[in-house]
């Protein structure tokens, strides 16, 4: 084993977090496929709906927290958040190590869930009754509540890395409004992540409990209640879409920041203040999940306005980022264009999910696939729009390579119409009254799947091809004068070594 899989060193364990995520990523991609090559004809292909469901299940679990998470926080946070504060590592580098050395194993967990006994069809929300032990009789939802647990400790030890880095790591020790907006993203990540994964943690071994010893917190016949489940789970759900997103926000962020060639965000004060309140609102919202509970028509209506007004904020970073970017003869690199299609397609999954707010919509929309278009626009064309951003954009300073520009337009092409394609025909079948997690349909909803499937071969191609483009720079060696590197980090690169390297100049940063 190669001495850097236990290094502290934040520059290696953002690395290993990367090589993980895109790892994953390619797992959660595979599992897409086939869920979208079963929906492209009516009728049945894998022939089983419980292993259709499984798949779906694994999909999301593995792009959350294996791919989404790990890339965002772990890959980015650590490459970069230490460097941002002029800080000479994580606070706790040793528990760095641990935090992600925690997650390989969780995924093992995750798919012996997937392929044991007939498999965890829950969906991600895990909701009893279906996941109990009366619809789920086996190990399957056992080991993926294991591997929850264990990717839920992985994650709040990293969120106490982030936060105490953060208050006592600066050198210089700025103010916070003189932080950089990536730095305040995780801080308000690392918090959100504190407090709400916790609740899932409890609520995940309440069900537990309830499978193998005889608990009936979730069992009206032992006098428990199954929605106290729902409630539980979207404590923590809801705060976690946001704990998806703000890192992608802090990355567009410093991206804008530098294409456009000033020295900070316009707005910047307002820009940490909306975060903020992205991030406390979204621990007072989580009922808009649940608008068919039967829930009373007072609650739906303060649901409802909760929610709404996290437009505003959202707003706020949206026309912010929008003013930093004018007045600049924008240069269409390959990062700008992640970051214009972040900013265009993040707003319409934003919108929506306004719409979707709206408790009386939402009782027809509600497990349809309007759903799945909503958050794949904010998902699928935001946080991984802003994740291929931010890895075009820093790829020099983590690797000391460029990447070809050429490809990168013609991938970014491929993959902007292939995303589109896959999920806005989604908007229409979700109108039309097509459910979720169904592995089959009636021919009236043909002529949109197979579309959507088409889109989801596309999108696939593009990922080989950018596989492709960064296969191309390791091979060719095309040294960036941007490489920093410290030397363990460079030890990964065995089999390419760069020759040059400057160690003081860091021009991606922002002050
Ligand atoms: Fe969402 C379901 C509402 C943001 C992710 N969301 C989900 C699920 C996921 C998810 C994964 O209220 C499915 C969970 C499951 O498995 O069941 N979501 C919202 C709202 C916002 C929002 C209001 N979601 C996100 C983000 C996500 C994410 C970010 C991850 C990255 N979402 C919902 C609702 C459901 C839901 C319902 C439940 C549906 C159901 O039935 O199951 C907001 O944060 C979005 C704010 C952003 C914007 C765009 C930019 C703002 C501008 C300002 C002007 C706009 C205004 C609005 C004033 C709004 C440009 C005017 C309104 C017009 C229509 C013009
Ligand atoms: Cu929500």
């Amino acid at each position: 084993m190669n001495k850097w899989m236990f290094s502290t060193n934040h520059k290696d364990i953002g690395t290993l977090y990367f090589m993980f995520g895109m790892w994953s990523g390619m797992l959660g991609l595979s599992l897409s496929l086939l869920i979208r090559t079963e929906l492209s004809i009516p009728g049945s292909l894998i022939g089983n709906d419980q292993i259709f469901n499984s798949i779906v299940t694994a999909h999301a679990f593995i792009m959350i927290f294996f791919m989404v998470m790990p890339i965002m926080i772990g890959g980015f946070g650590n490459w970069l958040i230490p460097l941002m504060l002029g800080a000479p590592d994580m606070a706790f580098p040793r528990m760095n190590n641990m935090s992600f050395w925690f997650l390989p194993p969780s995924l093992f967990f995750l798919i012996f869930g997937m392929l044991m006994d007939s498999g965890a069809g829950t969906g991600w929300t895990v909701y009893p009754p279906l996941s109990s032990n009366i619809s789920h009789l086996g190990k399957a939802v056992d080991l993926t509540i294991f591997s929850l647990h264990m990717a839920g400790i992985s994650s709040i030890l990293g969120a106490i890395n982030f936060i105490t880095t953060t208050i006592n790591m600066q050198t210089n020790h700025m103010s916070y409004d003189r932080l950089p907006l990536l730095v305040w993203s995780v801080l308000i990540t690392a918090i959100l992540l504190l407090l709400s994964l916790p609740v899932l943690a409890g609520a995940i071994t309440m069900l537990l409990t309830d499978r193998n010893l005889n608990t009936s917190f979730f069992d009206p016949a032992g006098g428990g209640d199954p929605i106290l489940y729902q409630h539980l789970f979207w404590f923590f759900g809801h705060p976690e879409v946001y704990i998806l997103i703000l890192p992608g926000f802090g990355i567009i962020s410093q991206i804008i920041i530098q294409e456009s060639g000033k020295i900070e965000s316009f707005g910047s004060l307002g820009m940490i203040y909306a975060m903020l309140s992205i991030g406390l609102l979204g621990f007072i919202v989580w009922g808009h999940h649940m608008f068919t509970v039967g829930m009373d028509v007072d609650t739906r209506a303060y649901y409802t306005s909760i929610t709404m007004i996290i437009a505003i904020p959202t707003g706020i970073k949206i026309f912010s980022w929008l003013t930093t970017l004018s007045s600049n003869q924008i240069n269409f690199m390959p990062s700008i264009n992640w970051t214009l299609g972040f900013i265009f397609l993040f707003t319409i999954g934003g919108l929506t999910g306004i719409i979707l707010s709206n408790s009386s919509i939402d009782v027809v929309l509600h497990d349809t696939y309007y759903v799945v278009a909503h958050f794949h626009y904010v998902l699928s064309m935001g946080a991984v729009f802003a994740i291929m951003a931010g890895f075009i954009h820093w790829y020099p300073l983590f690797t000391g390579l460029n990447l070809k520009t050429s490809y990168l337009q013609i991938q970014f092409i491929t993959m902007f119409i292939g995303v589109n394609l896959t999920f806005f025909p989604q908007h229409f079948l979700g109108l039309a009254g097509m459910p979720r997690r169904y592995s089959d349909y009636p021919d009236m909803y043909l002529s949109w799947n197979i579309i959507s499937s088409l889109g989801s071969m596309m999108s696939l191609v593009s990922i080989i091809f950018f596989i492709f483009i960064v296969w191309e720079s390791f091979i060719n060696k095309r040294y960036s004068i941007y490489s920093n590197h410290s030397q363990s980090s460079i030890e990964w690169l065995q089999s390419f070594p760069p020759t040059e390297h400057s160690f003081n100049e860091i021009p991606i940063l922002n002050k």
